[in-house]
């Protein structure tokens, strides 16, 4: 099968685009399509033609691996498109699967489209930090209207086929066989003209006011982010000025959101998404089990939102808790958790009573005897964590995995206390874990691939973006935002107040600064974090301003006090006494408070997170820098279209970053300076450590 293949069905002439997985419009299928196209323009015999997926979709899109070729190299999707708007003779898109981006852009194109009732449609280029690139700001519009029109745009999401049929971007739902459907379609409109042209309709409900509320609605919703402007605009032409403007103006203003920081940091990421899946060194035929039970130990907040996560896809759950109380305050949660979803209409209540159904609570650890993956989610101490894996050894089943949701302590040594560290893994979720998306796999140096392997199609299975990280003192994200927190500590101890050093990383993109997120967290967690550390170091108790903050009792949101104020709106407000405080800290230690810009603390703090991360790259904790850019979009906050912060810093040049980094007092990682001195970027060090090695 060539990449676009040409079948004939009596009349109607159907190309058939072959290139998996998703049919993307790589090298070729313009080509192919151009060819198909001619083919019927000079065959009177053929009436129509229908335009296909082959495998399990239409098209999902630009290929956008091309967006780095050079113009005129790259997939030629805008001349395939022009073709078929002028092409004499009737085209049908037959949709399966998606039709996404470019895909529905050549669908667009279509003199006709018909579809499957559970494809899907859209245009998600908002998503990588473009725009409809061939057609669609002026097309989809034209068919849909300008509000739903830039509601599809702006958000990204596809819409299913039946609500399209209602829109008119479909024209026919086909039941049964998508081909059959599509020729007999294609057949039974071959002679209809005029050919229905989308280009010479007229946008409906394109007031000004429309695009003045999207105007003002992506200030909130896409903030600092130059694509969702330019789709309004683009949309604004489609309503005021002739297609062929808007066709014209769409091509520039493609390029310049194209080679934008913001769609380089998308696209790194999207891709970057999909890499941190991948395990290098398993083997393809490592076996995967089945997860079709899980038992999960503590129904606090932890296990009670890591509980949702499996009764959400149908795993029946057994919690256990050491006493009634508890279990019946940690079952109360979760049932409350799943009304509250369903008051606002995401669910049924029907839905709820089904997931609660599969919930089984316990006094009883021997009542986890038939799990196929144990879960502990109890207080963050070593030895209650040793104790409890020790009983589990003698309950659970052979080959169950035995899992740790622990966020810092060291895996290894719990799974010492069992007969079967093979069967031990780390799943650290994130808080709360029935929201966060993150999932660390903490590897263990025994956990056997087969563990490894389950554990990462499991988070597959719960919805879960999972990384693999090792072993060592808070693995990555907890490790990194360790030393970020410490740069912060010290920003504010220089002469910084508080709300300066939020806003720094605010202005970055961050929805939370390193303060506002601590008092989020509970100011206790670190202090006891701090006095850890500081005991395993063998120093003195920690005696920093924010360890005396806490000393007043201060524990942050929780309390209704931290470093802020707190009132029922839960916006963080400056004290007055804490401000006394700091000022009284730093006469004691000595310290000239000076003034410190934004953008000096913008860039300690953020490069504090991307030198910790070199250095978790050398020790092998992290196996790509793309997985810590996944960890910091998905559970820390960072903005994806930065990219995350490995990525935000080669966008400013590692060479200045290492600079910058001396200048403010930390030691560039080895790493860091020999990506800096050979002039490369933390993209290039994943290529290379993705290439085979050479023999
Ligand atoms: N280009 C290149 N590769 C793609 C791709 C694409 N558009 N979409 C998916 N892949 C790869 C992906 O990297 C992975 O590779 C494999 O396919 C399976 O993907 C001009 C400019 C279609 C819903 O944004 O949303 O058109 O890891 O794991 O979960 O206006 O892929 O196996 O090596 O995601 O079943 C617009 C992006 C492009 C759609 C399927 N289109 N893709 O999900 O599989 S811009 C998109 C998706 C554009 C025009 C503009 C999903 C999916 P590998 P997967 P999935």
């Amino acid at each position: 099968m060539s990449i676009v293949d040409q079948t004939r069905q009596d009349d109607i002439l159907v190309l058939s685009i072959n290139n998996p997985p998703v049919n993307a419009f790589s090298p070729g299928v313009p080509e192919g399509l151009k060819a198909g196209l001619d083919v019927a323009a000079a065959d009177d015999s053929i009436r129509a033609v229908v335009i296909i997926g082959a495998g399990r979709t239409f098209v999902a899109g630009a290929d956008i691996k091309t967006f780095n070729m050079p113009r005129e190299q790259a997939p030629d999707l805008r001349g395939t498109v022009e073709k078929l708007d002028g092409f004499t003779k009737p085209t049908v898109a037959a949709i399966h699967g998606t039709a996404l981006g470019g895909g529905l852009e050549l669908a667009l194109a279509c003199t006709y489209r018909v579809a499957v009732p559970d494809a899907q449609l859209g245009l998600p280029e908002v998503k990588l930090g473009v725009l409809p690139g061939a057609g669609g700001t002026q097309r989809l519009p034209r068919v849909v209207g300008a509000a739903k029109g830039l509601d599809m745009m702006l958000s990204g999401n596809p819409v299913r086929a039946t609500e399209a049929r209602t829109l008119g971007l479909v024209d026919e739902l086909v039941e049964g066989d998508l081909l059959t459907g599509a020729v007999a379609f294609a057949r039974a409109h071959a002679d209809s003209r005029p050919l229905p042209r989308i280009s010479e309709r007229h946008v409906e409900g394109g007031s000004p006011e429309v695009f003045a509320a999207a105007r003002e609605g992506i200030k909130k919703t896409h903030r600092g982010q130059l694509s969702p402007s330019l789709i309004i605009d683009l949309a604004e032409m489609a309503a005021t000025r002739p297609f062929q403007e808007g066709w014209d103006a769409e091509a520039a203003k493609f390029m310049q959101a194209k080679d934008s920081p913001q769609s380089r940091g998308l696209r790194h990421i999207f891709f970057a998404e999909r890499e941190s899946a991948k395990i290098p060194g398993l083997g393809k035929d490592t076996p995967v089990s089945e997860i079709r039970s899980a038992g999960i130990i503590g129904a606090g907040t932890m296990g009670g939102g890591i509980a949702m996560n499996f009764l959400n896809v149908g795993i029946p759950v057994t919690i256990v808790e050491t006493a009634q109380e508890a279990l019946d305050r940690g079952l109360g949660v979760i049932r409350k958790n799943y009304e509250n979803t369903a008051r606002k209409g995401r669910m049924t209540m029907d839905d709820v009573e089904k997931r609660m159904a599969l919930l089984t609570p316990s006094l009883n650890m021997e009542d986890l005897a038939d799990a196929d993956i144990i879960i502990e989610a109890v207080f963050e101490n070593m030895d209650v964590k040793k104790d409890i894996f020790t009983k589990l050894d003698t309950i659970a089943k052979p080959g169950a995995i035995l899992a740790t949701n622990t966020s810092t302590l060291d895996v290894n040594e719990i799974a010492s206390v069992t007969g079967r560290p093979e069967n031990v893994i780390g799943l650290h979720f994130f808080s709360p874990a029935n929201v966060m998306k993150l999932l660390e796999i903490v590897r263990a140096d025994k956990t056997s691939d087969s563990v490894l392997a389950t554990s990462m199609a499991l988070a597959r299975k719960i919805r879960k973006v999972g990384v693999v990280v090792g072993v060592c003192d808070g693995f990555v994200g907890n490790r990194m935002i360790h030393r970020y927190g410490d740069e912060a500590r010290k920003i504010v101890e220089e002469g910084a107040n508080p709300q300066d050093v939020d806003a720094s990383m605010n202005a970055l993109g961050l929805p939370m600064g390193p303060f506002q997120m601590s008092d989020m967290a509970g100011l206790d967690i670190g202090y006891a974090i701090r006095q850890h550390q500081a005991r395993v170091r063998g120093n003195p108790k920690p005696d920093g301003w924010l360890d005396r903050i806490v000393e007043l009792g201060r524990k942050g949101q929780k309390t209704g006090a931290g470093i802020y104020d707190y009132d029922e709106t839960r916006k963080p407000r400056p004290n007055a006494e804490i401000a006394q405080l700091i000022e009284t800290y730093r006469a004691e230690k000595g310290v000239t408070p000076r003034e410190i810009s934004q953008e000096e603390s913008t860039k300690r703090l953020a490069y504090s997170l991307v030198n910790e991360g070199a250095k978790i790259l050398e020790e092998g904790i992290a196996q790509r820098a793309g997985d810590i850019d996944v960890i910091y979009i998905y559970g820390y906050g960072f903005p994806a279209y930065r990219g995350g912060p490995m990525q935000y810093a080669s966008e400013q040049g590692l060479k200045n970053v290492v600079a910058d980094l001396e200048k403010y007092g930390q030691t560039p990682a080895p790493l860091l300076q020999r990506l800096a001195e050979e002039g490369k970027t933390f993209a290039d060090y994943d290529a290379e450590k993705a290439q085979p090695a050479r023999a």
